[in-house]
This record gives C-alpha cells, sequence and structure tokens, in this order.
C-alpha cells in the first residue's frame, strides 16, 4: 500500500540512501533475568538501557517489561509507568509489544494499548514458537487493527512467516490504512517454527510484501548477524536487542543492548545509510511527538 504519509517520507529520505531506522527490542519475554544478568528487567534498567541505545543510534524501542519477580507481565498500570518513563527520558518512539509472552490472554493484550504508546507491535499470525505456540487468531488480529486505528497508535506488522504476509494484504484490504498512514513491518527470522533466518527466505519475503510498505528485519540468535547484512543489502531498516539474541559472537555473552545497537549503528555506516534520528523514524512512520 503506497500512502500520503509514507510517499513523502520515503522520496525525502531517497531510494537506496535512504537512512537506516534502527529499532531496540532489549528485553523480550523469553529470556530469565537468572540467566542473562544483563537483561534490562527493572524500570531503571529500561530506562538506562533506552538512554544508552539512544546514544548509540536507536530510533524506536519495541518494549516488554517485567514484574517485581523479573518475570514477563502486561500490567497496565506498570506499562503506562513505563510509557511515561520512556518519554520523559528520551525521544525514542515507544513501542508496546502486544505480542506478550505465549501465556497471556487475548484481553491482556489488546489493553496494552490503554497504556498510550506511540506504536505497537501487531502479528499477523499463528506461529510456533519453540516448543510452544504464539497464538494470533485472525479474529485478534482484526480486533486489535481496528483499536490501533481507533485510538491513533501506529503498529508495525510482525511478519514471522509467509502466511502472515498473506494475512496482511487481507487485513489492510478488509480495514483499510494504519493509524499514521504508513506501513511499516518487522520481518522476524529464525524462530524455531517460523522462517528461517537467511538471504534467500529474506529477499522472497520483501518481494511479497505490500506496495510501498517499509520494513526491517530481525534474526534471532545466530541468525542475527547474517539477517542484519542482507537487511542492509536488500534497502530494509534493523532490529536489534536481547530480546532476539543473548549472544554477541560464539562463546561471548551479549554484554548491553546497547552494544548490539553500535554494531548495528556501524553496519549501516558502511552500507552508507547511516542509522536515522528519532524525528527522521517519527517523519517515516507517521508516528507523532507525543511528548
Ligand atoms: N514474546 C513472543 C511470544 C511481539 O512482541 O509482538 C511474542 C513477541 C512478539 O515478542
Ligand atoms: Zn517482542
Amino acid at each position: 500500500m503506497t500512502t500520503q504519509a509514507g510517499t513523502t517520507a520515503q522520496s525525502r529520505t531517497g531510494g537506496s540512501r535512504q537512512a537506516t531506522l534502527i529499532t531496540v527490542a532489549p528485553t523480550g519475554a523469553e529470556s530469565e533475568k537468572s540467566a542473562v544478568p544483563a537483561l534490562p528487567v527493572t524500570l531503571e534498567e529500561l530506562v538506562t538501557t533506552a538512554k544508552e541505545c539512544r546514544e548509540a543510534g536507536a530510533a524506536v524501542i519495541h518494549v516488554h517489561i517485567r514484574d517485581g519477580a523479573a518475570k514477563p507481565t502486561l500490567d497496565l498500570g506498570r506499562l503506562t509507568d513505563t510509557v511515561h518513563a520512556l518519554r520523559e527520558a528520551t525521544d525514542l518512539i515507544v513501542q508496546l509489544s502486544t505480542g506478550g509472552a505465549v501465556t497471556d490472554s487475548f484481553d491482556r493484550r489488546l489493553a496494552v494499548l490503554d497504556a498510550g504508546p506511540d506504536a505497537c507491535s501487531l502479528t499477523c499470525g499463528t506461529v510456533n514458537f519453540g516448543d510452544d505456540v504464539f497464538m494470533n487468531p485472525w479474529g485478534f488480529i482484526t480486533d486489535l487493527y481496528v483499536k490501533t486505528q481507533a485510538l491513533g497508535v501506529v503498529p508495525e506488522f510482525e511478519l514471522f512467516d509467509f502466511g502472515h504476509i498473506a494475512a496482511l494484504h487481507r487485513l489492510l484490504g478488509e480495514h483499510g490504512a494504519p493509524a499514521g498512514g504508513h506501513v511499516h513491518c518487522d520481518l522476524v527470522m529464525g524462530v524455531p517454527g517460523g522462517m528461517p533466518g537467511n538471504a534467500a527466505t529474506l529477499v522472497q519475503a520483501v518481494s511479497a510484501l505490500p506496495a510501498g510498505a517499509t520494513w526491517s528485519a530481525t534474526g534471532i540468535g545466530r541468525s542475527s548477524v547474517p539477517v542484519l547484512f542482507a537487511a542492509l543489502a536488500a534497502g530494509g531498516h534493523l532490529r536489534v536487542g536481547m530480546e532476539d539474541t543473548v549472544t554477541f559472537a560464539r562463546g561471548r555473552p551479549v554484554a548491553s543492548n546497547a552494544e548490539l545497537v553500535e554494531r548495528a549503528a556501524a553496519a549501516a555506516d558502511l552500507a552508507q545509510r547511516p542509522a536515522m534520528s528519532p524525528g527522521e523514524a517519527r517523519e517515516l512512520l507517521g508516528v507523532p511527538d507525543r511528548r
């Protein structure tokens, strides 16, 4: 889908010379703090991480939060406080996860939007997720999408497999353009049960996206580096962070989210498509500044 906002932003940032949007996903719902001590799980740790990642080149933060015992939670009060704290400390686009953990109910996941984020993730289909199943039936996808439109929360379409791309076409066809007027997708590659994380799959997936859509890609685990380079080579944007990988290199754990953003920004520089600022990202994605 080519929209007014998307066309304007894309032409302003200039085809293959377009700057690179870097999203950081610092926490996720899967890793245990006890196993990964560098994982940010408290609000203080998250805010510190956000500031470091902004400094390193991130423009968007994809947020999952934890409770007092460092377990994943969708508690609305905590989510609302998190949105406010991140807005106060940084100018990053605050994108809340509506995926949560595989155990979260649809009602809880829909209620995430009531925390008033700039943006949210919206997964376009069910996918096997290791030994679990990440459930996203059509009725839930449409309820969530219609709510993003009503509240003006800009969705990022999370695509774990090719069927999700077909569902995205159906969603846009039946329910129209998203809040912000521009379609932006994230290819989540290398999940055990989803599409593999390699360059050939990435190119095929990109060719199936709606016309005019922009996209980023992230590779889970050991696919993170190949997917990063494939995305840059194919003209896409990047998502990195400890939600997706906790290993920086073979045998070397990630020390901080900021070092993953630094590596992504360095690669983007080498590709002559340097990291874009949050302001440029807002223009690209049609996300108003609510601060
Ligand atoms: N934690 C996964 C089950 C999202 O944030 O929207 C789902 C996920 C996707 O991480
Ligand atoms: Zn997530």
